[in-house]
């Protein structure tokens, strides 16, 4: 047995995830241990929370594709979920009462983000479970563990049944225990931290929200034209007068200059002739 060292961000203080177990599974506090004997039950699949902690080097894990694995089934895809990578743990734990008769129980744990991997494969040749044993000091709890203990993980070779959902969010057991703990650590990923309470950048408001549009210059004929205040003269107004007390006033157009110069010299003639007559 081992105690696990104080590696992992204690449990309290990590940030919370949406687990949901169904079936037999029963999410719980982790015990002061979790060796064969001290935490029993014939009913119930503990769930643990190990904490959460960034990997310090590459975690060597029985299974990290989904799948479904017992003697009938093929061998799990081995793997390494690499340093560097965060994650929260976990740990299936089913104890049966006592070392003589055997019970069995199942059920599944969701999660809310994707499993990474998953460690529980006991050999069958010494019946040793190293990737748990490996593990128990790095990615433990505060707890004593069974580590190097015969049979503590999953007997694939016997009755057990271990299935990652294809969309690796589901992990399902089928387990019996005899004389020894049946446990499994999940590797669950970790999301990145969100920008909540965050400020976003800053976004001053427009400098010159009150400022006139870029046109401004231009003149709004129109609404100049209705003030009523205008000084405006009245266009180019011509007036001739005669020695005789003749005054002629001619109303000249800007775009009609032959016209403006045949009418002055109408206005000329006119006047002439009043003034002779
Ligand atoms: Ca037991
Ligand atoms: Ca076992």
């Amino acid at each position: 047995m081992a105690v696990a060292a104080l590696t992992m961000t204690p449990v309290g203080t990590a940030r919370a995830q949406v687990v949901t177990p169904s079936g037999q599974v029963q999410v719980a506090p982790i015990p002061g241990s979790v060796a064969e004997g001290a935490h029993e039950s014939d009913e119930l699949i503990r769930l643990f929370d190990e904490g959460e902690t960034t990997l310090t080097a590459d975690v060597a894990a029985d299974a990290v594709s989904p799948g479904s694995w017992s003697s009938t089934m093929p061998a799990p895809p081995a793997g390494l979920v690499p340093e560097g990578t965060p994650v929260h743990v976990y740990l299936l734990h089913f104890d049966n009462v006592g070392t003589e008769a055997a019970a069995t129980a199942s059920g599944s744990v969701e999660f809310a983000e994707e499993v990474l991997g998953l460690l529980f494969v006991c050999n069958e040749v010494d019946n040793l479970c190293p990737t748990l044993d490996a593990t128990d000091g790095t990615l433990g709890a505060s707890a004593i563990y069974p580590t190097g203990d015969p049979l503590r993980g999953i007997e694939l070779f016997q009755s057990d049944v271990v299935t990652l959902s294809g969309d690796r969010r589901s992990v399902d057991v089928a387990l019996t225990s005899r004389n020894r703990t049946d446990q499994v650590r999940i590797l669950v990923a970790v999301p990145p931290e969100e920008d909540a309470g965050v400020a976003p950048p800053d976004a001053a408001p427009p400098a010159d929200s009150g400022s006139p549009p870029p046109d401004s210059g231009v003149p709004d004929t129109g609404a100049t034209a209705d003030t009523g205040a205008s000084t405006t003269p009245p266009p180019d107004p011509f007036t001739f007068s005669g020695s005789g007390g003749c005054s002629c006033r001619v109303e000249t157009r800007k775009e009609g200059r032959p016209t403006l110069l045949a009418l002055l010299l109408l206005g000329a003639v006119l006047c002439a002739r009043r003034s002779g007559s």
